[in-house]
């Protein structure tokens, strides 16, 4: 372990006192590493992975890929990069995203700020210093200004435990942790737990490979295709030349897509209108089903059941045998309320003869056994078994670092009711801490690259703020994120969200309390409020104590000050 005082002159990549230390070198940590550098501020990066992707490093399983298309799902701050780059799919699997990935981080020169293979472990906020000590898994402690925190919503791995697990002969695989040489899978009796998005992509794309897949379902999913295939080049001419505009217009989008949800309800058109709308929006592909349907689906009940009928129709008509397909209709969540997965082939692979669809509602998952999985309706043989079985999202990623602000007190602590933030970007008593697409943001209900560059453009500008009027500490108001959590709670409330035992709640994760961790209230709507917040000064935070403009006698002499002029 290297201790050093925030005094000391360390070696690279220790200095003695970094201006921002940032968690993470995926989308959210890359583009902060950029900016943040850009803007003459000294960073480090700290990567648990062995190379920058973040969960396109992790999640390599056969099938993974992006449910949103290409050319929204990449940055938007350089336009030589967007119009450089050519993606050969209109969804693009993972091998692909993680080639643009390192090359972003080559282009623009970031993996010298980045640690990589190094985990922070742990973030102390010194009172006394108003600065962040951290302590990372290769013994090092570092001292910063700021953190901004770039860990994921969906990068904490759940590892549920299943009695008897350890006596299982055959080999077992994450799929968030799929192993780097990939795994041989050809001929082997494969058996996967978990149907969500990973899951779904999973199954469709091993069933050909294996001898026998075995499909575990908890709980059915409504599944919407993609219609993927390679990059239409006019469409991709088309996007290039639009591209500034493109990106301004997800700016104001309820999703942070160039396209807003449609007008009217679908209880205002004739039955005959709705099934050809429904069709449309069907061929239109992904998150497009619902958002250019009808405006009323995640809010009104009977407007969802409608589109959840026309799924079931589709399930019914792909799926041969009548039992499967009633096994694969979701029974206990409206359409929309859970992440919906996407695929082209899910419902399809089950008309194979090698693939086996166990409900265990119906016959629960009893034990593992040497040979395999025993349910209470018997054993299935297995040589391999997939486990697809989620994250601790949204919160996890930080709350498994120690992190203590004012008082030593812990974020894991603060949040153990259920998150609290102002804006997702900033948490009472933890000054100097950003979260990129943190609880209560939009985050996962919006484009992630567009929300990333939202965050992490209001961040840096925060901090230019702070360098300009010679700031050393910013933390909002106990107030304010009691406001923006009630406010978040309230617009969850008013949807159907909360009808779902989803991951949205924290349902998935034992012990954690069911509160909506995301902001339904829509992107575009999220980002005035934020840039209203900006130009009131930044309102709803305390700058060395005290409201922007207010006198403070706290920022007289203070250590913030001296190191003010880093920021
Ligand atoms: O995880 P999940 P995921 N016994 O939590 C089941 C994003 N993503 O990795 O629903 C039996 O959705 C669990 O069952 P249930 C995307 O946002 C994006 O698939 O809890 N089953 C469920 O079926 C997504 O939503 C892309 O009853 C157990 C499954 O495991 C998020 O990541 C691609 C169980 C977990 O599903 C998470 O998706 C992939 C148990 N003990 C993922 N425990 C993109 O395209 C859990 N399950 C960008």
């Amino acid at each position: 372990m290297n201790n050093h005082s925030p005094g000391d002159s360390l070696a690279e990549p220790s200095p003695a006192m970094l201006d921002v230390v940032v968690i993470g070198a995926g989308f959210a940590g890359l583009y902060s590493i950029h900016k943040l550098t850009r803007a003459g501020l000294r960073v480090a990066g700290y990567e648990k992975g062995g190379d920058v992707g973040g969960v396109w490093y992790w999640n390599r399983y056969p099938g993974a890929r992006c449910d949103c298309e290409s050319h929204v799902y990449s940055y938007g701050f350089s336009d030589e990069l967007q119009q450089e780059w050519n993606w050969t799919l209109r969804y693009s699997e993972q091998p692909e995203i993680l080639q643009y990935l390192g090359h972003v981080a080559d282009r623009f020169d970031l993996r010298r700020h980045i640690r990589f293979n190094t985990t922070v472990l742990a973030a102390i906020f010194l009172e006394s210093e108003n600065c962040w000590q951290i302590e990372t898994s290769d013994g090092d402690r570092v001292f910063s200004r700021f953190i901004v925190a770039a860990a994921g919503g969906i990068s904490a791995v759940q590892r549920p435990t299943f009695p008897g697990f350890e006596r299982f002969a055959g080999r077992s695989y994450y799929t968030a942790q799929w192993p780097h040489e990939g795994a041989d899978l050809a001929g082997k009796r494969v058996g996967i737990i978990g149907t969500g998005a990973s899951g779904v992509q999973c199954v469709s794309t091993l069933a050909p490979q294996v001898q026998h897949l075995t499909v575990f379902q908890r709980t059915a999913n409504w599944v919407f295709p993609v219609w993927n295939g390679p990059t239409d080049p006019a469409v991709d001419r088309r996007v290039k030349a639009e591209y500034p505009h493109l990106r301004r217009a997800s700016l104001d989008t309820a999703g942070g897509f160039p396209f807003d949800l449609v007008e009217g309800s679908a209880l205002s058109v004739s039955a005959e209108e709705r099934a050809a709308i429904y069709q449309r929006a069907w061929k239109l592909g992904g998150v497009m089903f619902m958002s250019r349907s009808f405006n009323d689906l995640l809010v009104n009940r009977e407007a969802n059941e409608t589109a959840a009928e026309f799924v079931r129709a589709y399930i019914r008509g792909t799926v041969k045998d009548p039992a499967v397909a009633e096994t694969l209709i979701p029974v206990d969540h409206p359409i929309g309320t859970k992440r919906p997965p996407m695929d082209d082939k899910y419902y399809e692979t089950f008309n194979r003869d090698n693939v086996t669809l166990v409900d265990l509602r119906k016959s629960p998952l009893i034990e593992f056994v040497p040979e395999g999985i025993r349910t209470s309706a018997g054993v299935h043989e297995l040589d391999v078994v997939i486990f697809a079985t989620g994250f601790d999202t949204i919160t996890g990623a930080l709350t498994r670092i120690d992190i203590r602000g004012r008082e030593g007190r812990s974020l894991a602590a603060k949040w153990s009711t259920g998150a609290q933030t102002y804006l997702g970007l900033a948490m009472a008593g933890f000054p100097n801490l950003f979260t990129i697409t943190g609880p209560l943001s939009p985050s996962v209900l919006a484009n992630m690259p567009t929300a990333i560059e939202q965050h992490v453009d209001w961040i840096t500008d925060c901090l230019l703020f702070m360098r300009e009027h010679g700031y050393g500490v910013v933390e909002p108001t106990a107030a304010a994120e009691e406001e923006w959590t009630r406010h978040s709670m309230e617009v969850a409330a008013g949807s159907l969200f909360p009808l779902a035992n989803s991951w949205y709640l924290g349902c998935n994760v034992p012990g954690k309390p069911r509160v909506f961790g995301v902001y339904v209230g829509g992107f575009g709507h999220y980002r005035r409020k934020c840039d209203q917040v900006a130009s009131a000064g930044y309102e709803g935070f305390l700058f060395d104590g005290a409201a922007h403009g207010a006198p403070t006698a706290a920022r007289a002499g203070t250590p913030s000050q001296a190191h003010a002029s880093h920021a």
